[in-house]
């Protein structure tokens, strides 16, 4: 974790307002994008996977149709791949109809940063920009601006070292940084979230002994919830485990790559904060996943990480007593038994 993205380190610049970008920071086109060149690619055999996103992103949509009819090798020239499939993106509302050349160059320069601020009569110097691309990071530094960046891209932080702040989601913003009033939302050192149900049975993980270091995790397969995962940041959440024959359990969780092992895959990793006699590999777990606690972190040794996670602990076992999040346990979904061998419901 570089300083920049500590959040013992405070930043000196007040803003007075700030301004959003919408593709890709507060909305989750880049979802969409994937779907729709997914869909099209495969008319040429050819297989979307998402490795030229980072590419993509912020460019204009000309730049970004010669980048992928270059490295897909696509028999066709970069001005007809945009005329077949910038359609299919207006039809989803992410390029306004009459779409030309000059809003183009209004939206990929720092002329848009600067009408905002114009129009909100504050100077550039005291605006805070919030952009997930490098281009439009680029483009709020050009117009005079703070910016944060939130990219869109997992593991591509290094490319956004112009920007005075990166986070990994939105959920890590402190307004208060900034000078400007913090969130109200957070409660002992939660975020509640809108409760996301995720199940199914217990796999075996990468086997790199956290059982030995005290700190188990069931593991769940992460094949069924590839939207799900897209559209939820990574980090450390908290929430109710179910399983069917043995009860309900408190339980604190990372989601996502595990920076310190630097997986790449993400992987779902619920810890049950309960004593268990014996393993449950293969069993049914249910979870209701209901706050967030922090971003998933790189750190200097296995034994930070380890007093960090006991830490996540204490702080999940103490919120999920709070009405807030306790009203969640009762929940029929932590007991339920999809598979239908199962008797104990
Ligand atoms: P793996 O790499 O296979 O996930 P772990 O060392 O993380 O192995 O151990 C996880 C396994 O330990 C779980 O799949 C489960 O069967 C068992 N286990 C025992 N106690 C717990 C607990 N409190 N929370 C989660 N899993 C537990
Ligand atoms: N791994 C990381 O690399 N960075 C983290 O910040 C991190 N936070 C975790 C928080 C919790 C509550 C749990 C249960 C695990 C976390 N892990 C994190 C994952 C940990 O590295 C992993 O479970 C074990 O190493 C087993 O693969
Ligand atoms: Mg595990």
């Amino acid at each position: 974790m570089s300083p920049r993205t500590s959040m013992a380190n405070p930043l000196k610049k007040l803003a007075s307002c700030v301004i959003l970008d919408l593709d890709g920071t507060l909305l989750n086109t880049d979802g969409i994008v994937g779907d729709i060149l997914r869909g099209f690619l495969s008319k040429y055999g050819k297989q979307w996977d998402g490795r030229e996103a980072h590419k993509i992103v912020g460019k204009t949509p000309k730049e970004a149709a010669v980048v992928i009819v270059e490295e897909y090798g696509l028999p066709c020239l970069a001005d007809e791949f945009a005329a077949e499939v910038y359609p299919l993106f207006s039809s989803q509302n992410i390029i306004p109809k009459g779409w030309n050349d000059q809003i183009v160059m209004f939206e990929f320069s720092n002329l848009r940063f600067l009408e905002a601020a114009k129009r909100l009569k504050k100077e550039p110097s005291s605006c805070l920009v919030i952009e997930d691309s490098i281009p439009g990071v680029t483009a709020g530094k050009a117009a005079g601006m703070e910016v944060v960046a939130v990219p869109s891209i997992p593991k591509q932080t290094h490319l956004y070292e112009s920007a005075d702040d990166i986070l990994n989601s939105l959920l890590d913003l402190q307004p208060e940084k900034w000078g400007l009033p913090p969130f109200k939302d957070w409660i002992e050192c939660t975020l509640p979230i809108e409760p996301w149900y995720i199940g199914g049975p217990v796999v075996k993980g990468f086997g790199r002994g956290s059982k030995v270091l005290g700190i188990p995790t069931a593991n769940l397969s992460t094949s069924n919830y590839a939207s799900l995962l897209s559209e939820h940041v990574s980090g450390v959440y908290f929430g109710w485990a179910g399983l069917s024959s043995r009860g309900v359990f408190k339980m604190v969780m990372s989601i996502g790559w595990n920076p310190y092992f630097n997986n790449t895959e993400k992987t779902i990793e619920p810890w049950l904060l309960h004593e268990f006699e014996e393993d449950f590999y293969g069993e049914e777990l249910n979870l209701v996943i209901v706050g967030y606690i922090r971003p998933e972190a790189n750190f200097p040794s296995l034994e930070s990480l380890i007093t960090k996670i006991h830490e996540d602990r204490r702080i999940a076992e103490r919120a999920l007593d709070l009405p807030l999040y306790s009203k969640y346990k009762d929940d029929p979904y932590l007991l339920r038994c999809s598979d239908s061998n199962c008797n104990h419901l």
